[in-house]
């Protein structure tokens, strides 16, 4: 059985992996929203999941808001429930994509009345982190155009940025604004805020806190996100991941599922670049669950999320430096297969019994009779906010 050593565990153990509110409500496609059974009402029941999660594998320390999906009246009562349950409140993310006024545009729109109401919308939002003692506003923009000639785009730019700064000014000294990036989706033809590099041009110029969060389904067919990991490391502004996985668009599966060579890919840069355990480097998961069950879905994405990160820690650094260096193209290639192929499983599951957490999390999950319970006691459970 391969061992993992000291210096490797204690970076695992440092490991904590931000969980969404609304992979535990129901979700679905254009098609259809199938129901499961058990799915919380409420945020209260969302966090009350999610600290299952964190129970079986110490990996879930927190959990992230969607608002307006997650609006309550009183946010100290839900930040002492999710404390009770030994569990966070975390990165707060704004929602400006269900609104009819945003039909055209939200912080980009040229109707000053909307973009004023988009941009309160994000001050609502800062409004709450100060309550829920979040740190991370998320900023994710479903703006763009499905024809060319619809909009000016230049203009658009311009106004995000003016938009931005608006809600750049209202955060707190110890909070951060992240801007996420997608190609595509709603918007078919342009989209305001497509790839990193606009991300990284929007946030630059507004100041050090604010950062780019890359989500692993927001890109193109064979983009070397990996790459993109290590620019953003490199240049200080990898502020988060949404980690998820995609066979086609924004498929929205469980990280590591349809492709775990990506996912090692991405956490060996992760490890180079100083972002491992690093608290700028916020790890998130964005995903949907819409016909396995919440809870063991969220288990066996942290899970994965894991044991990636242990492959990556075992790539043998001087090793793979000498082949470089040697130009043994070769050489340097096997030294990071040899790490991508070891089955760290094993180890793992020692070392979780080591810490008085159960060898197989799914296993214990599935055991405790949670499931049941919550499918007998919950009824009418609320949709993750599409289509609600
Ligand atoms: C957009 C996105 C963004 C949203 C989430 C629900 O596709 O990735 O992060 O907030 O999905
Ligand atoms: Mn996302
Ligand atoms: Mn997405």
């Amino acid at each position: 059985m391969t061992t993992l050593s000291p210096e490797i565990l204690t970076q695992l153990e440092g490991q904590g992996i931000e969980l969404p509110s609304w992979a535990f409500g129901n979700s679905g496609t254009r098609f259809r929203v199938f129901a499961t059974p058990g799915t919380p009402r409420d945020p209260f029941e969302k966090i009350a999941d999610a600290a299952q999660v964190n129970r079986y594998t110490a990996l879930a320390p927190s959990v992230a808001l969607h608002i307006p999906w997650d609006k309550v009246d009183d946010y100290a009562t839900l930040r002492r429930h999710a404390e009770d349950l030994g569990v966070e409140l975390g990165t707060v993310n704004s929602n400006t994509f269900q609104d009819e006024d945003y039909k055209f545009g939200a912080l980009t729109h040229h109707d000053e009345r909307i973009r004023r109401k988009a941009i309160d919308h994000h001050l609502e939002c800062i409004d709450i982190m100060d309550a829920t003692g979040s740190r991370d506003l998320k900023i994710w923009l479903a703006e763009g155009s499905n024809y060319p000639g619809q909009n000016d785009m230049r203009g658009r730019q311009d106004r995000l940025q003016d938009s931005l700064q608006q809600i750049y000014a209202r955060l707190g000294e110890e909070q951060r604004l992240v801007l996420e990036y997608k190609f595509f989706e709603p918007a078919f033809y342009h989209t305001d805020v497509p790839d990193w590099g606009t991300s990284y041009a929007q946030v630059a110029s507004l100041g050090d806190k604010a950062m780019v969060c890359l989500d692993t389904g927001h890109h193109a067919p064979g983009t070397n996100i990996e790459f993109i990991v290590m620019q953003l490391l490199r240049l200080g502004k990898l502020g988060s991941f949404d980690f998820n996985s995609r066979f086609y668009a924004d498929d929205d599966l469980i990280v590591g599922s349809a492709d775990p060579f990506q996912l090692f890919r991405i956490l060996t840069e992760v490890v180079r670049g100083g972002g491992l355990n690093n608290p700028d480097v916020a790890f998130m998961l964005d995903q949907c669950h819409n016909i396995e069950d919440k809870i063991p879905g969220q288990i066996r994405s942290v899970l994965n999320v894991q044991e990636m990160t242990a492959r990556a820690l075992l790539v043998d650094r001087d090793a793979l430096t000498a082949a470089q260096t040697a130009n043994d193209v070769l050489g340097a290639n096997a030294v990071l297969m040899d790490a991508f192929y070891t089955d760290v499983r094993p180890a793992l599951a020692e070392w979780r019994e080591s810490r008085d957490l159960p060898a197989d999390p799914m296993a214990a999950y599935a055991a405790s009779g949670y499931q049941q319970t919550i499918a007998d006691d919950r009824v009418g459970g609320t949709q993750a906010g599409w289509g609600a």
